[in-house]
């Protein structure tokens, strides 16, 4: 049988490695790295690999699903919209518009046919009840660049191949592949960059990352607000702030200083874990380096001090001089625009959530709040969801209640084509056809990537006649649910015509025709200054002293005092592997074959404090809830932390995912608190949680 190539990008996590797929026929039969993709260079992970398994699962829907009691039963599209429609509309129609709630899942961004038509279809519904994954995740980014620079997305990234130095808190790109900071092939720029300078990992666990890095230090979880303005302090003990290259177009620099050096730094060591004589050795180094960047991710983010961790890095960045400039970090150059005129600048508090108050940042609620919008009664109350490409019940805090108020909604539909711990409940289920049946470019990583890069990806084969494609299935519900509220439905275009419209919009010179001339991506060089020209703030200038983050920092050190007579206890942190994708991939194979990954990873010291030997099974308890999993001796972790991978727990009543279902863990936002957030944006704080560990 002749074997033939297709050429893709991967559309499984940030990095966007271009893939090779080869079919025999209309067979998907091997996949590799594209060696001819400028970007990613023939780079693969297992996940790309297992794209393989993907197309074929078995459990994989590729018809509308209708709940019939505990039963499913197979309809046909045309009679799926009209019911998907209807409901919507006569829910809203008893209940007033908010009753109908919307969470938006992380695949979506990886897919064009979902990012750029889902916008239409939630203006129709016309709801607050907004919520997606990205308040479990980058938030305090978004809300940081916003204040500073006025804009959610003018994103200063860590510019890894021309760095020196890079200073990496809380992210482990060497299993995720890079966050926030499109890079694929991550361990590869990681290790030139120790060969040339230096990276420096602030962690609590030792992790892959941290394996290869020059230097690793553990880091108290929850405590790295501290850490920052105990480094920002060094840093000024250094010499002044090199801010003369933005010249007027910085604005509160000399406030924010002010702020951050009034603030008792004594206790630093006790209470972070590492000692103000290597913070100074690391601030000298950070100055005196030529090019370098600080950066912090999932760790820094996604705990109690989020928002106030990602001013703080920014202000290092600013204050060595290092903020929009090469080997520093860099705002890129999209050739699909992400911000400027008509995007969405990432406003904030335009409503509030109704039962906790809590404001709307970039047309979202924070998601933190979705089951209390769920199961608190009264006007504006939750009674229809709509999920697309999500699982919140593992994804999101206080997952087991989300799970319990879901069962008493009035209707939900899933878009989605696995029956998992969240869509099992679905009163419908649509399921899109392979994205790789579709036209895709990638609007967000694009735009997010370590070099200005472009790459069209165009159907690899053709979509099976009785399958949906996501953009037809939004399409199908906006139509439906128009005509039932009587509203006209302008019908999207297919994602080809779309993307060629951004594309001419985008002002880059690029044309579709360019790009599908380029079939492996197009590089178009490294990243170049361009922030202080494309300032979205009112004032026109970098805001480096926003009043909210000022206040926050006063509390902060209110908060620490206060702390540090509390009983000291176990803090749980999250991990990633390069072999599962947060809750979705354990039904491929090839991921979940060989040694366990879910356990729960404990120092020996803090495990022989307790009498539990190494593999016993143990109960984790929190403030919200327990499970029962399976702990592992590490020296990787600090002392006093502990560590479990989020997105398991697969074992549940009427999940279809027959080989998930065999992998054992549990899920960690069994554990979580939907009131534990980050006060300045409300984003959830998962990270560095407290609890109990004892032999079960
Ligand atoms: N404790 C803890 N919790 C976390 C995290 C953590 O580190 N710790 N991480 C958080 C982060 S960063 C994120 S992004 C979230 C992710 O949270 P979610 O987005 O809620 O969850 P996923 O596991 O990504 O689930 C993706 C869903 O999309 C479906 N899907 C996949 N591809 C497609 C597609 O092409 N179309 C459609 N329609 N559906 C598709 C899958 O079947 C799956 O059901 O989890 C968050 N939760
Ligand atoms: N293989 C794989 N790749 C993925 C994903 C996946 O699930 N699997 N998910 C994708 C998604 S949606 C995202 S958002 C990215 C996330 O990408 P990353 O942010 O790189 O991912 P994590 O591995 O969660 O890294 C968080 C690190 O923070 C550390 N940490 C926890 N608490 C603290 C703390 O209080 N302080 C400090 N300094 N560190 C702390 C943890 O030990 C961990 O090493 O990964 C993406 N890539
Ligand atoms: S690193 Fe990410 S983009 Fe590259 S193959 Fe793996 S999952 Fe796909
Ligand atoms: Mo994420």
């Amino acid at each position: 049988m002749p074997r033939y190539s297709r050429f893709r990008a991967c559309p499984l996590c940030e990095a966007i490695c271009g893939l090779e797929l080869q079919f025999e026929d209309d067979r998907l039969v091997a996949i590799r790295g594209d060696g001819a993709d400028p970007f990613s260079h023939g780079h693969i992970c297992p996940k790309g690999n297992a794209i393989l398994d993907l197309e074929t699962d078995p459990d994989r829907l590729t018809k509308p699903m209708r709940r019939v009691g505990d039963d499913w039963r197979e309809i046909g599209w045309e009679e799926a919209f009209a019911l998907a429609g209807q409901r919507l509309a006569e829910v809203q129609k008893q209940h007033g518009a908010s009753a109908v709630a919307a969470y938006l899942g992380n695949p979506n961004v990886h897919h064009f046919g979902h990012i750029a038509t889902l916008p239409a279809l939630l203006r129709t519904i016309r709801t607050p009840n907004v919520f997606s994954a990205s308040s479990v995740d980058q938030w305090p980014h978004q809300f940081v660049n916003a204040a500073m620079y006025g804009h959610q997305f003018l994103l200063p990234i860590p510019d890894i191949d021309r760095t020196d130095y890079f200073l990496m808190l809380g992210a482990n790109p060497v299993a995720s592949n890079g966050s926030l900071m499109t890079a694929p092939g991550v361990a590869k720029r990681l290790k030139a960059l120790t060969v040339r300078g230096k990276l420096v990992v602030i962690d609590p666990r030792r992790t892959e990352t941290a394996a290869i890095a020059s230097e690793h230090h553990f880091i108290r979880p929850g405590s790295d607000a501290l850490f920052l303005v105990a480094f920002l302090q060094a840093l000024v003990r250094t010499g002044p702030a090199r801010i003369t290259a933005y010249g007027e177009k910085i604005t509160g620099m000399g406030a924010a200083l002010a702020a951050i050096t009034a603030i008792d730094c004594h206790g630093v060591e006790a209470h972070t874990g590492i000692a103000m004589t290597t913070i100074d050795r690391l601030a000298n180094e950070f100055m005196a380096a030529s090019r370098a960047v600080a950066y912090g991710r999932m760790g820094v983010s996604v705990q109690a001090n989020g928002t106030l961790c990602q001013w703080l890095l920014q202000l290092m960045n600013v204050y060595s001089g290092n903020l929009d400039r090469e080997g520093g970090a860099l705002v890129n150059e999209p050739a699909i625009a992400v911000t400027g005129p008509g995007t969405n600048r990432g406003q904030r508090g335009r409503w509030h959530s109704r039962v906790r108050g809590l404001p709307e940042f970039g047309g979202e609620l924070p998601v933190a709040a979705l089951t209390e919008e769920i199961a608190t009664a009264g006007v504006g109350q939750v009674r229809a969801l709509l999920t697309i490409a999500g699982n919140p019940v593992l994804s999101t805090p206080d997952g087991r209640a989300l799970d319990a108020a879901i069962v008493g909604l009035d209707f939900y539909i899933a878009i989605d084509f696995y029956i998992n711990e969240t869509t099992r409940h679905a009163d419908l289920i649509l399921p899109p056809a392979s994205s790789l049946t579709q036209y895709h470019y990638d609007m967000i990583f694009n735009a997010f990537a370590v070099r200005r890069v472009a790459r069209l990806n165009v159907p690899v084969r053709e979509r099976n006649t009785e399958e949906r494609a996501d953009w037809e299935i939004v399409n199908g519900i906006g139509a439906a649910y128009s005509a039932a509220v009587g509203k006209q439905w302008v019908p999207l275009l297919p994602p080809r015509e779309m993307i060629a419209t951004c594309l001419a919009q985008g002002g880059s010179g690029l044309d579709i025709a360019m790009l599908e001339a380029a079939p492996h991506g197009l590089d178009l060089g490294p990243l170049r200054p361009s922030l202080l020209s494309r300032l979205e703030t009112e004032s026109g200038k970098i805001e480096a002293a926003p009043a909210i983050f000022l206040d926050e920092l006063d509390l902060l050190a209110q908060r620490m005092r206060h702390e540090s007579a509390a009983a000291f206890s176990l803090r749980l942190i999250g991990r990633r592997d390069v072999r599962s994708n947060n809750s979705w991939m354990h039904n491929a194979p090839r991921l979940v074959k060989g040694k366990l990954r879910h356990q729960l990873l404990m120092h020996p010291d803090d495990l022989a404090a307790r009498r539990i030997d190494d593999g016993a099974r143990v109960r984790v308890r929190s403030k919200t809830g327990e499970i029962i999993t399976e702990v592992a001796a590490s020296t990787e972790m600090m002392p006093g932390v502990v560590c479990l991978p989020h997105g398991y727990g697969h074992a549940r009543d009427g999940v279809r995912l027959a080989r998930a279902r065999q992998v054992a863990g549990e899920s960690y936002n069994d554990l979580t608190d939907a009131l534990a957030i980050d006060a300045l944006c409300g984003n959830a704080a998962l990270n560095g949680l407290l609890v109990e560990v004892e032999l079960a």
